[in-house]
């Protein structure tokens, strides 16, 4: 596998980072997790905005442009003659001292790796996934804002290691005043009486890729989308449920905190809007080989 690091494509072994990296010795860093379908990027140009408002967010300065970044991700799939998989970019603060103030780190440190994706079990698409609420509560947009998809992701793995205690694959993560926010890695969709609800991003939520793209479908189906503060309440008496994301794309949930959604099977509206994100991962994002 060839990994971009810092303007040039070395083999695997060779695509090293100091150990005074401080995003290793502090998560001091931001990331991106993208989907390649079909031979394109998907949404790529809406990722690399928000990995740039991420590292502005952190007052890092990503040495290249957007435009620059975009043609390094794409080369990197090509360089591992790759037409679907995953791409984690990563932007470090970069090598500093032992101490935490980012001025003493001058270069950031661009990771790109294109690689195929390990994906959910095709069962839990055809029957869904049971889930619960657990105690981790969501960042406080004023510590470090969940808007920011930063390298400091102990929040989300304390919430999946909840998760892990209690069998299950995901976790619904409350914000400090009992809103829900969003799992730990993907973004919360209800739908209740024919309409599609979400948290809104004021509530702690990833502003989520795969987010925007059902928000994008759903409004073009003429289904109406609103975006209210929503309780536990508000998911136990949903019609239907399912999560989003890069990973995940978009999975139905059917239990939360042993409480039945819905008939506790997969929703008509989930399915619908399953298809029309399916059909933009065909036509959305820059083309890998001409
Ligand atoms: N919330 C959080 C906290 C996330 O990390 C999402 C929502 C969904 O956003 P997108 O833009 O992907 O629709 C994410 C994304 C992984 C992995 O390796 C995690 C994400 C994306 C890709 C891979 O677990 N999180």
């Amino acid at each position: 596998m060839k990994v971009w690091i810092d303007g040039q494509l070395v083999e695997e072994s060779e695509a090293k980072v100091s150990v005074f990296d401080h995003g290793l010795l502090y998560g001091d860093g931001v990331f991106e997790g993208i989907r390649m379908y079909h031979n394109r990027v998907f949404r790529l140009r809406e990722h690399i905005e928000r990995l740039y408002w991420s590292a502005k967010a952190i007052l890092l300065e990503i040495p290249m442009t957007q435009d620059e970044m975009i043609r390094a991700c794409v080369e990197t799939c090509r360089a591992n003659g790759l037409r679907d998989g995953y791409i984690r970019l990563i932007v470090t603060r970069g090598k500093g001292t032992l101490g935490l103030d980012p001025r003493r780190c001058p270069k950031p440190s661009v990771i790109i790796i294109a690689a195929t994706i390990q994906l959910y079990p095709e069962k839990y698409y055809q029957e869904g996934l049971t889930i619960v609420t657990v105690p981790t509560t969501r960042n406080l947009v004023n510590s470090v804002n969940p808007a920011i998809k930063s390298l400091n992701y102990l929040n989300n793995i304390l919430a999946r290691i909840e998760a892990n205690n209690a069998n299950v694959e995901e976790a619904i993560l409350l914000n400090s005043e009992g809103f829900v926010a969003e799992c730990t890695g993907d973004n919360v969709f209800l739908v209740h009486k024919g309409r599609l609800l979400t948290p809104p991003l004021s509530a702690g939520a990833l502003y989520g890729i795969t987010r925007g793209t059902v928000i994008d479908c759903a409004r073009e189906m003429g289904i109406p989308v609103a975006e209210p503060n929503l309780t536990r309440y508000d998911v136990y008496i949903a019609d239907e449920m399912f999560l989003t994301g890069t990973a995940a794309e978009m999975v139905p949930v059917v239990k939360v905190d042993g409480r039945v959604i819905g008939d506790g099977r997969p929703g008509p509206m989930t399915g619908r809007l399953l298809q029309a994100f399916r059909e933009r991962t065909r036509v959305d994002g820059e083309v890998i080989f001409e």
